[in-house]
């Protein structure tokens, strides 16, 4: 079994209905054990500015699927709360979106799948939910905790609390 970290945030619709749904779709496939999950954060919108705050939480999996695997499970579940790709702007609105962080200790650099994420080290949204679950686990190309990490954010999008209801079923 591998250890994974996820990313997921939504900031259309009911937001922690959609986040709930991925985190339960997720745990009822037969290769994923949800591990640990964070509390859901509120986070103001990275990239585009104009457009709703998100909900983002991270969670922590145990796996027997490859990255290439999880990544086609994760879009899947995408698709089937009704994320629609061809109709969104980079970094706009989404129903919900999944992201793979970390996989084990694999660095994975091709076409549709980069991991470690390339920009998990500059987004407060991806480090703060990490940090609730993570703080110690080590970047394999960065060579820094998640804890380093967020110490050397620069620019510090906004990161509140949202509720400490647990997304484990
Ligand atoms: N996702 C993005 C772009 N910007 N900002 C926040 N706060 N949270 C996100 O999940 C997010 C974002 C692209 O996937
Ligand atoms: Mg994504
Ligand atoms: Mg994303």
């Amino acid at each position: 079994m591998k250890t994974a970290y996820l990313s997921i945030g939504s900031n259309k619709g009911d937001r922690a209905k959609y986040i709930e749904q991925a985190v339960c779709c997720l745990g009822l496939c037969e290769d994923i054990d949800i591990v640990q999950t964070s509390a859901l954060y509120e986070t103001e919108p990275w990239g585009v500015k104009d457009q709703n705050w998100f909900l983002n939480v991270a969670i922590e999996l145990s796996t027997n699927l490859s990255a290439q695997d999880l990544l086609i499970k994760c879009n899947h579940i995408e698709k089937k709360l009704g994320r629609n790709r061809e109709k969104e702007a980079r970094w706009g609105e989404r129903t919900v979106d999944i992201d793979i962080i970390f996989y084990a200790n694999e660095v994975t650099d091709n076409d549709n799948l980069t991991i470690p994420h390339p920009r998990m080290n500059k987004r407060a949204f991806v480090l703060v939910p990490l940090l609730e679950i993570a703080p110690d686990y080590m970047h394999p190309v960065l060579n820094k905790t998640v804890s380093d990490l967020y110490d050397s954010l620069e620019d510090v999008e906004e990161v509140f609390l949202f509720g400490t209801r647990s997304l484990m079923q």
